[in-house]
């Protein structure tokens, strides 16, 4: 069966791990000099985000040259031995894949700007209409979608922000290119890549507007899962995937189930897995700034229900509470007030005994949580367009601080915490963005010291889902699914039988299991609140693996 199947992600946003320089910004020496600690955690599949020659518009998701490393974050050399130091330890390494959009500053968009050159159908390059941009589309960074270049008197499409432009996946060039790169990238020994917003690289070609056209409003029906997509995936895998032993994760907004099973559907040769997103909108109100904190569990198991579903036996999954992109887990998802420990435990549970490969993102083993800058001290983009955006259009500073406080993508950014020295040991220098300054409580030191803290019941929840392929192949039986406060299901095949209930609340918990099962006879496997251990009724967070026998 394939690795990525059996195997755990741990996610490093290589920015915000490890500064080895004393310049303030993580970097690749910094990442070699915690491949133990990874070990020790025994994660096996590492995703780093992008590391690739970039002006950080968007923090490396403006890649100018595919091929070279940031110079920020080390070297070549520094990468082939973060690679085979991974590689030693029995570690795969899975690359970001950027490719719906370039930064404007690579070669082939600076070549495109020339209407002339073979380079300018690499993007999506369109005339006005009537002194306007080509459509009405809005970017996902606030604002339009499109650039006015005064040197060719025409407009070029950025989903994203204007220093992204939106490459054109109509030309086979281009198309080549990219497989080009990624063959030498796996030539070179990577594993795997994540596909960045890869089911928007299809647009429909006649790029219309959407409503009203003279409101900014959002495109999506025209470029998500648009009509080229699965050909495109599909030429992908042919023209490289189908040669090495890899493992691919598209990173999906907006995609439906049937959608999934086509892209992952183990007989249509696309891709071994996909991010849908649709948990990471359960708190969002009338847009993902408008936050609704009172997020319902029914809710959140309908989705993770569906999926695991609607792809059984038709192709694989993943889980994840949160990426670089999302809120901190154990805040949004977990209590990390009153229950930081029980609730991230509770978290962990989930992700490492559904089924699907588990994600875990850097700091989420030791409970990380949000933090609550002014709003200068933030650093994301997505944050300052969208907070300047509304505070011009009149709205509260305050509030939107708040939801900023909630939402914003530098809560995951901030650097990792590793011990209660100046800085969380991050960096000796003064980091790209604050440390959360809650370090000198939460920190890797203090969690990995403590028998019962967070890391330890990773790596154990880790090594156990290692051990006991039940919880990676066997079936899956939810219970309770009416309940707002239990997550309960049984895994179970010809090797084991395990019965998984998780309070995700900060209430007691009475299940309601059926009677074919409390008859049966059990025992502990994990318990977050050690000599608790009735199966009846929860304690607020609690989350208990038992083996049924
Ligand atoms: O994210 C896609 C994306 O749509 C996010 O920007 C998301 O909407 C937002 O962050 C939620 O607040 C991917 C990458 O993961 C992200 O880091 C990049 O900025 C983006 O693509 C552009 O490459």
């Amino acid at each position: 069966m394939s690795w990525w199947k059996e195997g755990v992600v741990y996610q490093i946003y290589p920015r915000s791990y490890v500064d080895s320089t004393g310049n303030g910004v993580g970097d690749l020496r910094g990442i070699i000099s915690r491949l133990d600690y990874l070990t020790e955690l025994g994660v096996n599949i590492v995703w780093l985000n992008p590391i690739y020659a970039s002006p950080n518009d968007d923090n490396g998701y403006d890649i100018s040259d595919y091929e070279a490393i940031m110079s920020e974050f080390g070297t070549m050399a520094d990468f082939d031995e973060l690679l085979e130091g991974l590689h030693q330890r029995g570690i795969r390494l899975i690359m970001d894949l950027v490719v719906n959009h370039s930064s404007d500053e690579h070669p082939w968009f600076i070549e495109s700007r020339n209407p002339d050159s073979a380079y300018r159908d690499y993007y999506i390059w369109r005339d006005g209409k009537s002194g306007r941009a080509p459509n009405n589309w809005v970017s996902v960074f606030s604002g339009p979608a499109w650039e006015y270049d005064q040197a060719s008197d025409q407009y070029f499409l950025h989903l994203f922000s204007k220093k992204q432009p939106d490459l054109n996946w109509e030309n086979p060039d281009l198309r080549q290119d990219i497989y080009a790169m990624m063959r030498r990238w796996f030539e070179r020994g990577v594993d795997g890549f994540r596909m960045d917003v890869i089911n928007m690289i299809s647009k429909n070609p006649s790029l219309p507007s959407v409503g009203d056209e003279s409101t900014l409003a959002w495109g999506g029906e025209h470029f998500m899962n648009g009509p080229r997509f699965h050909e495109y995936m599909q030429e992908m895998h042919r023209e490289v995937l189908a040669d090495f032993d890899c493992m691919t994760v598209g990173e999906c907004f907006d995609l439906d189930v049937n959608e999934g099973r086509k892209l992952v559907g183990e007989d249509r040769n696309e891709l071994s897995m996909v991010f849908q997103m649709e948990h990471m909108s359960l708190d969002h109100g009338n847009g993902k700034w408008d936050v609704q904190p009172d997020w319902s569990r029914v809710r959140l198991k309908e989705i993770l229900n569906r999926w695991i579903d609607g792809l059984d036996g038709v192709g694989w999954n993943s889980q994840f509470w949160m990426n670089h992109d999302q809120p901190r887990a154990v805040s949004r998802f977990g209590n990390d007030a009153d229950y930081r420990v029980e609730s991230a435990k509770a978290l962990a549970a989930v992700t490492l005994t559904l089924p699907g490969t588990p994600y875990i993102y850097m700091g989420e083993e030791i409970g990380m949580t949000n933090v609550a800058y002014p709003i200068e001290d933030y650093r994301d983009l997505e944050i300052h367009n969208w907070y300047n955006e509304q505070v011009a259009a009149g709205q509260n500073p305050e509030a939107l601080l708040a939801s900023v406080h909630r939402m914003g993508r530098d809560n995951a950014r901030t650097p990792m915490q590793w011990d209660a020295s100046t800085h969380a040991g991050f960096t000796s220098g003064t980091p790209w963005l604050k440390v959360n300054p809650n370090y000198p409580d939460i920190n890797v030191a203090a969690d990995r010291a403590n028998p019962d803290g967070i890391w330890h019941w990773y790596r154990d929840l880790i090594a156990l889902r290692k051990a006991r392929k039940t919880l990676v192949y066997g079936r899956y039986e939810p219970y309770m699914i009416d309940s707002e406060q239990l997550f309960a299901f049984r895994r179970q095949d010809q090797q084991g039988d395990f019965l998984v209930l998780i309070n995700l609340s900060d209430e007691r918990a009475i299940t309601r299991l059926p009677e074919s099962v409390t008859e049966l006879a059990w025992q502990v496997v994990k318990n977050n609140y050690p000599g608790h251990d009735r199966i009846d009724a929860l304690k607020p967070w609690q989350a208990l693996i038992l083996e049924l026998t």
